[in-house]
């Protein structure tokens, strides 16, 4: 099975057969989304997996990481073509100081796959930029993340920066990130806390048209 063999090359951090693999499945009839999910995230999440047991280390993380990358820039125009299916926009990005963004990229594309405009800042980002770029594009939904336990205060700064900037009852704002939990979330005033990129998928599906068909919170 295709799937199989793009996990696989995934583990083995292979990205030239990772790219070849992806674009056989295409060419085989599968779906971007049905590629991804099954082959290019369950490959990432049996490293992470391995990497908790100590059976792979940083540098065999890395490779598979630019594996994984080979096989969704095949992936991510494909998403960009996704029909708009809706009007929302979400705004993206992992917290200044964290330099982390391999599960970032990885719920961008679920995000993607929904057919809701993405704005993703990359790593790095800090409060005043978010809070920026939040009142340029006034998107219905900010998303964080943060893979560090010093890091992770910073969604704290950034929601009291949307606050004192008087932009913050206008936003539905996720966090997320290894460190991260509902406790946490609540704790610091976030809306929603998910696990992975698959649960915010899933609460996007279920709830994005109630949320896009509320009275526009920005006029
Ligand atoms: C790869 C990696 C790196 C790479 C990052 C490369 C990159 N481009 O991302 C490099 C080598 C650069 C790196 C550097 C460092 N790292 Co590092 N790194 C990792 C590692 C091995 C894997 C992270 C990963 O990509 N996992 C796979 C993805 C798919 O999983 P994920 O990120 O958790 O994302 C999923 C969910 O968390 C969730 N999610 C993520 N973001 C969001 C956002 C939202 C909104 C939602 C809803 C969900 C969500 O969905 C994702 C997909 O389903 C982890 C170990 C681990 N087990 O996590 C350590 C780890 C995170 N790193 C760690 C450390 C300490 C560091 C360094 C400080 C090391 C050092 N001494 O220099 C630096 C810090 C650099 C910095 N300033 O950020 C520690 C953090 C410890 C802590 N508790 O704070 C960890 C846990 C390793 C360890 N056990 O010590 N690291």
């Amino acid at each position: 099975m295709v799937f199989q063999v793009i996990i696989k090359s995934i583990t083995i951090g292979d990205a030239e057969q990772c790219l070849a693999l992806t674009k056989r499945a295409l060419q085989q009839g599968f779906s971007a989304e049905s590629v991804l999910e099954k082959g290019l995230i369950a490959g990432m999440n049996r490293v992470a997996e391995k990497f908790r047991k100590q059976r792979v280390m940083v540098p065999e993380v890395l490779m598979a990481s630019r594996a994984m990358h080979a096989g969704l820039s095949l992936i991510e125009p494909l998403l960009e073509n996704t029909k708009k299916i809706s009007s929302g926009k979400i705004v993206m990005g992992t917290v200044a100081g964290d330099l982390h963004d391999i599960g970032l990229s990885l719920v961008k594309m679920l995000v993607m796959a929904t057919g809701i405009e993405v704005i993703n800042l990359g790593v790095d980002v800090t409060p005043k930029k978010f809070a920026a770029v939040v009142r340029k594009e006034k998107p219905h939904i900010l998303m964080m993340s943060a893979l560090l336990t010093t890091t992770m205060t910073m969604m704290k700064e950034v929601i009291d920066e949307l606050e004192s900037s008087g932009i913050r009852k206008n936003l539905i704002i996720v966090v997320g990130g290894a460190p991260i939990d509902a406790g946490f979330a609540k704790r610091i005033g976030a809306d929603y806390y998910f696990e992975d990129a698959f649960e915010v998928k899933a609460f996007l599906d279920e709830n994005i048209n109630k949320i896009i068909s509320k009275k526009n919170r920005w006029t």
